[in-house]
């Protein structure tokens, strides 16, 4: 921070808190208490530039939307009727709840949390040790990257990889599963200076997205048949003898095996599944083992179906079957998150949980409010909205209707699920509390610190929970730490990516880069138990996993499940809103007005025998639920699949509705992930 000037204007590090990729740096200017500026900071992943809806994140902070003081309901539920309260009586009425439902049973207590702030204070630290100290369901987080974080850990050995600040030097660029222009910006400012030098960008995505347009080539393959594709690539370049002989033997187990695994998975094979031409795949898997440096940079839209896991697990084999891992610049990336290794066992605090209590997983967050023995009876949420992001919608809702649920929301909005709070805590902004940040896209840690005052009463996460843990009697030393007590323990680890950073030369700095060699498994290395890249892995054979990869088909699709097919022949996704990030911004003026109305894209030959023209109202419906949105004929969907870029907040669109009352509950092949990208609908004019 640097000293007031003599006009009281100063200049505050911030880290930008949403669930991107790229934890942008923020420099806030603050004059006389009061945020008039925000711009990107000086950290070398940002380079100054903030996307376009953060950059107005003042609008956000500042937004008469923001939830001022605590309330309680005073409406039927989800009604969204509420009168204000002090503190003290949100505070106490929570505390008496919770023990009253701990005296008969504390796991029909469940937190309810993900991503609304990644910083690690107010992401998972307090709260987990209050939760931890009740005795709480323990929540097992699997909306977003389950099961692709194990398909890496299977292959890798965590969630390591390829920095992409090399990516300039690339000379094939597969973005793969990915939208980096809307999800991941300064990975795409990478791509367009490697594309000057020459690179050539590939693109896997079955909507021809915003990145897509800008790349040379784009592969329109069928949602959730990844796996097939990257067997089939591994089928050339092994039967073609194109792999890396010398990198292979020395660098990995299981070739042999891996071998006769992909020899059944012919292009003309994986073509049929794929909806794509066996030309392409041998094309793109010659021009892979041929062209060096290659780096793959996958997102995490590619593992949200039933085979998800092994999807990743098998283009993860890629790179090493290639010896990709050779440059700085070649390799794959999901998530660098597996870097880091702070101390999360210091935030959290396991060893405050007695007994065992049950698991409770979120992608079937509906059917655990509406069946779980025993019952759900109180749930606390903060940094998540459930009633519009969880699938399944008519469960979630019909568990968060239930009058004898007690529900308590904390957040700066009133969201779609804050319309069933029993009670209603306003949080502060990034703007207004202390964190410390990690990132799953590059390799920076970096300090936030409070620019202004809390808006209102509100408060920050670990605050509230502090205050909760005095009300329950919870004596720990630990629920004393403050906020940046919990900042200098978060760093107290031996990683040694974390050699020589500590809180105050990180707040004094802003940010600081991990010790991580380029190039760091180009003599292997891996985080794995042999140290290798596992194309065949032992510990996944103990867990009853298939230890090769393998193709896994989606749960709705015309060979796993005809008889759905026939009734629902479309399959649905809905990957991110450019203007939103999940649903977070979805109730501002300035995103709204971006990004206009819900829609469904449509391929002309889908819609016209349907009689559906391009801006027509539409439904989209299967057996869980349905939803209207405005059809666009707009060249980004592929025979066969419709898309509609979410997530909008329910309350908010034409119908009431949004796209999660079509998604399923299913979860992925690899720990429980939830699979929104498995679904299939009929379009209907409406
Ligand atoms: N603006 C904005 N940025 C965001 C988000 C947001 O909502 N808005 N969300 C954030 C979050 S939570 C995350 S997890 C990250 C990453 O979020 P991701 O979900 O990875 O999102 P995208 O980068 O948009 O990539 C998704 C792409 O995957 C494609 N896709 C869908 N199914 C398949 C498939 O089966 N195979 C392949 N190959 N592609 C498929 C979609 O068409 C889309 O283009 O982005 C973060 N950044
Ligand atoms: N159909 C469909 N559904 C999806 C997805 C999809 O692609 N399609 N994507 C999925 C993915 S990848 C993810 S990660 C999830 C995301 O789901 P969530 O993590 O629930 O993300 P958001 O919808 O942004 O909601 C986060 C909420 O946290 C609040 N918040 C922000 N900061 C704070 C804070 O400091 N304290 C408190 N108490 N609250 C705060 C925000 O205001 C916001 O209301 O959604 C999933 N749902
Ligand atoms: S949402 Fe992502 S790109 Fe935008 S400012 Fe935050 S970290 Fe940067
Ligand atoms: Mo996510």
């Amino acid at each position: 921070m640097n000293a007031p000037d003599s006009i009281g204007r100063k200049i505050v590090q911030l880290a930008c808190p949403h669930d991107c990729p790229d934890t942008c740096a923020m420099d806030v200017t603050v004059e006389d208490g009061v945020a008039v500026e925000i711009k990107g900071g000086d950290m070398p992943f940002t380079a100054g530039v903030l996307c376009t809806k953060v950059a107005k994140y003042l609008e956000r902070t500042y937004s008469p939307e923001r939830v001022l003081h605590p309330l309680k309901r005073v409406g039927r539920k989800g009604e969204g009727r509420f009168e204000r309260i002090s503190w003290d009586e949100a505070l106490d009425t929570i505390a008496a709840r919770f023990k009253a439902i701990a005296a008969e049973d504390p796991q029909q207590i469940l937190p309810s949390s993900y991503a609304g702030n990644m910083g690690l204070i107010n992401f998972g630290a307090m709260d987990r040790r209050f939760f931890n100290r009740l005795g709480a369901s323990h929540l097992d987080r699997t909306l977003c990257s389950t099961a692709g974080k194990a398909g890496m850990k299977i292959t890798l050995g965590g969630s390591v990889g390829t920095n992409v600040e090399h990516a300039v030097d690339a000379k094939l660029i597969l973005i793969w599963g990915s939208n980096p222009i809307v999800s991941n910006l300064h990975f795409w400012t990478r791509c367009q200076e490697a594309k000057r030098r020459g690179a050539k960008l590939v693109i896997i995505d079955p909507r021809r997205n915003e990145t897509a347009e800008k790349c040379h080539e784009h592969i329109a393959l069928l949602p959730g048949t990844d796996g097939a594709l990257a067997l089939a690539m591994m089928h050339v370049i092994i039967g073609e003898n194109r792999h890396d002989r010398d990198y292979v033997e020395r660098h990995t187990v299981g070739f042999d095996r891996l071998a006769a695994r992909v020899k059944d998975w012919t292009p003309e094979r994986a073509a049929a599944v794929c909806g794509i031409t066996p030309d392409q795949i041998v094309a793109l898997a010659r021009e892979y083992a041929t062209v060096k440096p290659a780096l793959i940079r996958l997102n995490y839209g590619m593992q949200r179906c039933h085979g998800g896991g092994m999807a990743v697990r098998a283009i993860a084999c890629l790179p090493a079957l290639v010896g990709a891992w050779r440059s700085p610049a070649g390799g794959v990336v999901l998530s660098t998150s597996g870097f880091y290794g702070l101390n999360h066992h210091a935030l959290e605090r396991p060893d405050l949980i007695s007994g065992a209590p049950r698991t409770i997983n979120h992608a079937a967050l509906g059917d655990a409010l509406t069946a779980a023995q025993p019952p759900v009876k109180a749930i606390y949420v903060y940094n998540n909205n459930p009633v519009a992001v969880c699938p399944d919608s008519r469960k979630v809702i019909a568990g968060f209707s239930r009058e004898d649920l007690f529900c308590v929301v904390h957040d700066l909005f009133l969201t779609d699920t804050a319309d069933y709070a029993d009670i209603v805590l306003p949080a502060t902004s990034q703007l207004e509390h202390h964190d410390i940040h990690s990132s799953y896209g590059h390799l920076y840690v970096l300090a936030s610190q409070p620019a202004i005052a809390p808006v209102g009463e509100s408060k920050p996460n670990a605050e509230v929970f502090r205050l909760l843990a005095k009300r329950m009697g919870f004596d720990d030393p630990c629920f004393d730490d403050t906020d940046e007590d919990l900042c200098r323990q978060a760093l107290e680890s031996s990683s040694p990516t974390l050699v020589g950073i500590g809180w105050d030369g990180l707040k004094a700095a802003g940010w600081k880069r991990l010790t991580v060699a380029d190039a760091p498994f180009a003599n292997g290395g891996f985080p794995t138990p042999s140290g290798k890249c596992e194309f065949y892995s032992e510990w996944a054979a103990k867990q009853g996993l298939d230890p090769l990869p393998t193709y896994v088909a989606p749960y709705e699709g015309p060979t796993s499940n005809p008889e759905l097919a026939n009734r629902y022949p479309l399959a649905f996704i809905s990957p991110p809103n450019r203007h939103f990030l999940n649903s977070s911004f979805a109730n501002l003026e300035f995103a709204r007005k971006d990004a206009g109305e819900p829609t469904l894209e449509m391929h002309p030959d889908d819609a016209a025998p349907r009689g559906i023209s391009d801006g027509a109202l539409v439904r989209i419906a299967n057996d869980r639920g349905e939803f209207s949105a405005v059809a666009r004929l707009n060249g980004r969907a592929r025979r066969g699949v419709v898309i509609a870029p979410s997530v909008w907040w329910r309350k908010l669109s034409p119908d009431g509705c949004n796209a999660n009352e079509v998604t399923s509950q299913a979860l992925a092949d690899l720990r429980g992930a939830a699979t929104f990208y498995d679904c299939l609908v009929e379009v209907i004019a409406a």
